[in-house]
């Protein structure tokens, strides 16, 4: 592979700001210096008054997930490409275990998937919707010999992918021993099942009461419970998607105590609130994701937590679907809910909209250091997650995933010019300050301003080591 050299950037990592030239040998990062000598075989790449920043990690999005009917509408190609856009080139999906799939079964074919679509990196965490010894056994086999040391487990959605409490507790007490980590939906689905059914005998379908129907002490509720079974299993226990204050609480409260409890948010909870649901519109049905959006107050807390590290990654839950049935031939998107607000497919776009709306409204306003940004996105995840030092830093021997990013740059998010398959992104119309310029992948180019230069089936699965460190 040729070599590469990036010269004159200003390198931003979770800990350092500096300029210096970044000399890229077969994928890795080979030197990095002030006015680096190389010979004329390496190719050379300006990157004076632009941020260097480590590629984006992200922990939660939905490729090509099915969930009860509905399918999620981008690919491994679309949405990873998508990714890579917005300076993203390390994602953690989902394999999904189910009754007729083991787990190792489910890791094999998610691999599949990711070999022949993924344009970046990828892992998977392991959905798991049943515990019995043989589960556990290849939940165990998956932590040491199939690099997937994270598996994700639903408190809610009952008759579907929910488990019980024991199952829960079950499984974190093995991989508290094995160096895996569980990840929480925390809702109370029993009783978000039972406001569902209530609503519905009133006719109450608009998209509106999917959030009504959501509350955020059932959040709160579910996430106490969580930390408690994490705390009697002695494993750590990781939330995601987390947006309600009342759930926040027993985080901050468990984290104080010296209990492994972390937790991401997403940036729709940071950016948007409750009163997009104060119409009976079916429009709404974009602002369906689960947990639902909070309320204003509930925002400004997510914000102080992400400064005090009281959270700490921000992951998009990238879980695609179209507004317009029909879109590039998806079926059974948001209009499947049309008549029953409980049909409407949970989830939104944001894989490729997370770095620019964070520097944007977080660094730009003040709210996170440039620092922390990087830290949230990038160095976190991968270090939670049994990636680091490969992923998340600029630094001698980790992979050559780096952002050339122009903070000054104004431009205008719109899906028109995405490249997700979805026909929306809730970030429709806003300008933001800060621009993605060009994406390199282990030492390759592939993103180039706004032409793509990457390859399909180009991303490769990075076998994780173990979950939970810091
Ligand atoms: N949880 C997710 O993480 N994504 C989509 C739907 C859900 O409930
Ligand atoms: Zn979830
Ligand atoms: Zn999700």
């Amino acid at each position: 592979m040729s070599r590469k050299i990036i010269r004159n950037g200003r390198i931003v990592t979770a800990v350092d700001d500096y300029i210096a030239d970044i000399l890229v040998d077969d994928g890795t990062i080979a030197a990095i210096g002030r006015n680096l000598v190389v010979g004329p075989d390496v190719e050379s790449f300006d990157a004076t008054g632009l941020l260097v920043l480590p590629g984006g990690v992200d922990c939660h999005t939905h490729m090509d997930n099915t969930f009860g009917d509905s399918t999620t509408c981008d690919s491994f190609e679309s949405g990873t490409r998508s990714a890579a856009f917005g300076g993203t080139t390390t994602i953690v999906d989902f394999a999904f275990q189910r009754k007729d799939v083991t787990v190792l079964e489910a890791i094999e074919r998610a691999r599949a998937k990711g070999a022949a679509g993924a344009c970046i990196d990828y892992g998977f965490h392991v959905i798991v919707t049943g515990v019995d010894d043989q589960v556990l056994a290849d939940m165990e086999h998956a932590i040491r010999h199939e690099g997937v040391s994270s598996f994700k487990m639903f408190m809610a959605y009952p008759g579907s992918v929910m488990v019980d409490d024991a199952a829960i507790f079950q499984a974190m007490r093995m991989v508290g021993q094995h160096g895996g980590m569980i990840a929480l939906h925390a809702e109370n689905g029993t009783i978000i099942e039972l406001l569902i059914k209530e609503a519905l005998a009133q006719g109450h379908t608009a998209p509106k009461y999917h959030a009504l129907t959501r509350p955020a002490i059932m959040e709160g509720e579910a996430t106490h419970r969580g930390i408690k079974l994490a705390e009697l299993a002695e494993a750590p226990v990781y939330f995601v998607h987390l947006s309600a204050k009342e759930a926040l609480k027993h985080v901050i409260e468990a984290r104080d105590m010296g209990v492994p409890v972390f937790a991401e948010t997403c940036p729709h909870y940071l950016f948007f609130d409750d009163s997009a649901y104060d119409s009976e519109d079916f429009d709404v049905a974009r602002y369906v994701m689960s947990p639902p959006l909070r309320s204003k107050d509930a925002q400004n807390a997510l914000w102080t937590a992400l400064r005090t590290d009281d959270l700490q990654l921000v992951s998009t839950d990238h879980c695609p679907f179209c507004m317009k049935e029909g879109h590039l031939g998806k079926v059974n998107q948001k209009p499947y809910g049309r008549d029953n607000f409980s049909k409407i497919p949970n989830g939104i776009p944001g894989v490729e909209t997370r770095l620019p709306t964070l520097h944007n409204g977080g660094v730009r306003k003040g709210r996170i250091s440039l620092n922390r940004l990087v830290e949230l996105t990038s160095t976190a995840p991968s270090k939670l997650f049994g990636l680091f030092p490969r992923k998340g830093t600029i630094a001698v021997d980790s992979d050559a995933d780096i952002v050339l990013f122009d903070d000054g740059e104004r431009h205008v998010i719109t899906a028109a010019t995405q490249h997700s398959n979805t026909d929306f992104t809730l970030f429709e119309g806003h300008e933001v300050t800060g621009k993605v310029k060009k994406v390199f992948l282990r030492g390759d180019l592939i993103v180039d301003g706004e032409q793509w230069l990457g390859k399909t089936g180009g991303g490769q699965f990075i076998s994780r080591g173990e979950s939970g460190g810091w």
